[in-house]
C-alpha cells in the first residue's frame, strides 16, 4: 500500500495561514502523495496561495475552488468524485489547521493493509485532545455517544475529520443518498461504509486544537447536529424542510 496513489483531500474555509506549510509537510511525506484543497472561496484568499504553490508542484497539488462557502462534508465528497475520476488508490481526508498532524499519516498506511477504512480516534488509549475548551471536550464526547447510541457503528470516534479510505470504500458510497453537509458527513459516510460490510478501523491520535478563540457552537448547530443523527438512521422520518414534496392543489 506503501506505494498506492494517494490522494490527500484537504477542506479550507480561511486557512492561508495554514495551507502552505502544510501542503509542503504531506508532498514531503511520500512521492506517491498528492494534495487535493478544496476551498470555499476563502474571503482569506486561501485559493489564492494555493494556486500560487501549485506553480512549485504543478503534478502533485490540486485545486477546487467552490463558489460559497457549503461546508466541511460536502466538500470531501467533492474531493471524493475528483479521486474516483482519476486513477487513487487511497484517500485521506484531513483538517487545515494543523489538528491532525501530518505525522500520524504513517500509522494509517500501516492499518489500512488490514482494513477498508481507517478513523484517527479522539478516543482511544493513547489518544489525546489538546487545547480544547471543557465546554468543546464534553460537546463531542456527548455528541460521539449519542451518534453511537443511534447508529451503532463499531468506531470511538464519529466526527474526526482524519481518516484514510481505499478506493473501494469510497467507490461504494451512494453520493445521492447523503444531503448533509457538515460534520455529520462523517457519520453518514462511516454508516453507509459499515452496512456495505466494509471493515472499519481505528488508530489513536493526537488532536491539536489550533490557537484561536473559543470555538462559538450556536443552540442551533447542536440541535442540527442532533437531529441530523437521527436523519441518517431513520430518513423517512426526520426529513430535511426543503426536501419535503410540495402539497397537491386541489
Ligand atoms: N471547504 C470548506 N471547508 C471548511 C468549511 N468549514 C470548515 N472547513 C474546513 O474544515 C476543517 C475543519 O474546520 P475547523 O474550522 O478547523 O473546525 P473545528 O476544528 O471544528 O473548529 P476550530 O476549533 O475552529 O478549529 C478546516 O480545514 C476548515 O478550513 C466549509 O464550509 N467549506
Ligand atoms: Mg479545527
Amino acid at each position: 500500500v506503501t506505494h498506492a496513489k494517494t490522494l490527500v483531500i484537504i477542506p479550507t474555509f480561511n486557512e492561508r495561514e495554514n495551507i502552505a506549510a502544510l501542503v509542503e509537510r504531506i508532498l514531503s511525506l511520500h512521492p506517491d502523495f498528492d494534495v487535493l484543497v478544496v476551498d470555499d472561496a476563502s474571503p482569506d484568499g486561501t485559493s489564492a496561495v494555493v494556486s500560487e504553490l501549485q506553480q512549485k508542484h504543478p503534478e502533485h497539488l490540486h485545486l477546487i475552488t467552490r463558489t460559497k462557502k457549503d461546508g466541511r462534508g460536502g466538500a470531501v465528497l467533492e474531493g471524493f468524485r475528483f479521486g474516483l475520476a482519476r486513477d487513487y488508490a487511497l484517500f485521506f481526508e484531513m483538517d487545515a489547521d494543523f489538528s491532525h498532524r501530518p505525522e500520524d499519516i504513517t500509522l494509517f498506511l500501516e492499518s489500512i493493509r488490514s482494513f477498508d477504512v481507517v478513523v484517527g480516534s479522539r478516543y482511544l488509549p493513547g489518544s489525546r485532545i489538546e487545547n480544547w475548551s471543557w465546554r468543546r471536550t464534553h460537546f463531542s464526547r456527548w455528541a460521539n455517544t449519542f451518534a453511537k447510541t443511534i447508529l451503532r457503528i463499531p468506531l470511538s470516534d464519529y466526527t474526526n475529520g482524519f481518516r484514510c479510505y481505499r478506493r473501494n470504500a469510497v467507490e461504494a458510497l451512494d453520493f445521492q443518498a447523503i444531503d448533509a453537509k457538515g460534520y455529520v458527513v462523517l457519520s453518514e459516510v462511516a454508516f453507509q461504509m459499515h452496512r456495505k460490510g466494509l471493515r472499519l478501523g481505528e488508530v489513536p491520535v493526537i488532536f491539536v486544537n489550533r490557537e484561536r478563540g473559543i470555538s462559538n457552537l450556536t443552540a442551533g448547530e447542536i440541535t442540527e447536529a442532533f437531529l441530523s443523527v437521527l436523519r441518517i438512521r431513520w430518513p423517512g422520518v426526520f426529513r430535511h424542510k426543503t426536501k419535503r414534496t410540495p402539497q397537491a392543489h386541489h
